[in-house]
């Protein structure tokens, strides 16, 4: 009787993940915590992955000064994206979020720009072995907020 318990409930909760589209609780993303503040720079240079693992950037903007003069971004570059033509047409999205719409496509993932004690996630799989680059886009930052995924 046990056993019959046991098995519907796996049965049951198998069922309730296919429905939902959702990877079982082991899978669940590896959570990377990401720090920027006011002093233009990301808590993070270099995040190590696998490719196809599932990671989750958590960003946090820990600093005080307001968004317009201060705001932070989490972006992901494709690999070979060049980094200044990006960050420089960037700087005129500021109604796309610093994410030009012509350059939509040189972004893995992306975060929204965030203000002051603001936080916001994004999940996404590790690309194919090699190194990519990450920014904040936000006009003048990515000089020096900048760091790499290294994808092995
Ligand atoms: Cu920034």
């Amino acid at each position: 009787m046990k056993n019959r318990f046991c098995s519907l409930s796996f049965l049951v909760a198998l069922a309730l993940g296919l429905t939902a589209g959702v990877a079982p609780a082991l899978a669940a993303p590896r959570v990377i915590e990401i720090t920027a503040n006011d002093q233009m720079k990301f808590s993070v240079a270099n995040i190590d992955a696998k490719a196809g693992e599932e990671l989750k950037v958590v960003f946090k903007n820990v600093g005080t000064l307001p968004k317009e003069a201060m705001g932070h971004n989490w972006v992901l570059l494709k690999a070979g994206v060049d980094v200044t033509a990006f960050a420089t047409a960037a700087m005129m999205a500021k109604d796309t979020d610093y994410i030009p719409a012509a350059k939509k496509g040189d972004v893995l993932a992306s975060t929204p720009t965030l203000g002051p004690k603001k936080e916001a996630e994004v999940v996404f799989k590790a690309p194919a072995a090699g190194t990519y680059n990450f920014i904040c886009s936000f006009p003048g930052h990515y000089a020096l907020m900048k760091g790499t995924l290294t994808v092995k």
